[in-house]
């Protein structure tokens, strides 16, 4: 059964139900259908690991709201806030996270910097992550629509240990990287050598 919190903590300028409705307005059904598994997975995970409800729920609803826009968009607000050059190397895949946290801060009044932060690392992790980052990170990894080779070990693994969970998806997301001749963005490597290696 779905878990509906009532937002009470002023973390944002809408109710759940106003918030849900303008993510929705943002992307298409699939997506916006992935974002609300997301979201009961991060609840579900919080809930677990005793972190806030509150951020989580909007976290999650927020975490690919970029994830649809135009590459001008996000090429436009790395020019604007003068985020490294670097980026435009790489394209939606890593803006709608790395970038895309500024567009959710202006266009949907989230100021709350650990969720913030949460949507920044949610594709690329970093070298240290807190639980509220970790959980969104896993959430958008294991929810139920995801189908792939792993993902029944990467959802138990999750729910007995949230850092052997974020191990195992980067792990697996930079092998997956270099089988298939994609880039690697120096945050991804970053996080890999963070949590992985057992020097
Ligand atoms: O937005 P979602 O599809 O829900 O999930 P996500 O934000 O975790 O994005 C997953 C995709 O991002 C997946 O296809 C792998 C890709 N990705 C993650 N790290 C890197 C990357 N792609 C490139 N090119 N380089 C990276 O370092
Ligand atoms: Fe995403
Ligand atoms: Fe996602």
């Amino acid at each position: 059964m779905a878990i509906e919190i009532e937002y009470t903590q002023n973390l944002i300028p809408f109710s759940r139900l106003e918030l849900i409705k303008l993510v929705n307005s943002a992307l298409t059904k699939d997506r916006f259908e992935h974002v609300l598994r997301v979201e009961q997975t991060a609840l579900k995970l919080a809930d677990k690991y005793r972190v806030n409800l509150e951020k989580a729920s909007i976290a999650a609803l927020v975490h690919d709201y970029a994830k649809q826009r135009p590459d001008q968009d996000f090429i436009n607000t790395i020019h604007e806030y003068h985020l490294s050059d670097e980026l435009l190397n790489y394209g939606n895949a890593i803006w709608h996270g790395v970038v895309g946290w500024i567009l959710i801060k202006n266009e949907l009044h989230v100021n709350d910097i650990e969720i913030l932060n949460a949507v920044k690392y949610h594709t690329v992790g970093n070298r240290y992550m807190t639980m509220l980052e970790q959980i969104i990170f896993m959430a958008d990894y294991i929810e139920p629509g995801r189908d792939f080779p792993g993902v029944a070990d990467a959802r138990e693994i999750t729910n007995e240990s949230l850092t052997q969970g974020v191990k195992y998806q980067i792990k697996h997301t930079l092998s997956y990287l270099v089988d298939n001749n994609k880039p690697v963005y120096p945050k991804t490597l970053e996080t890999y050598n963070s949590w992985v290696p057992n020097i």
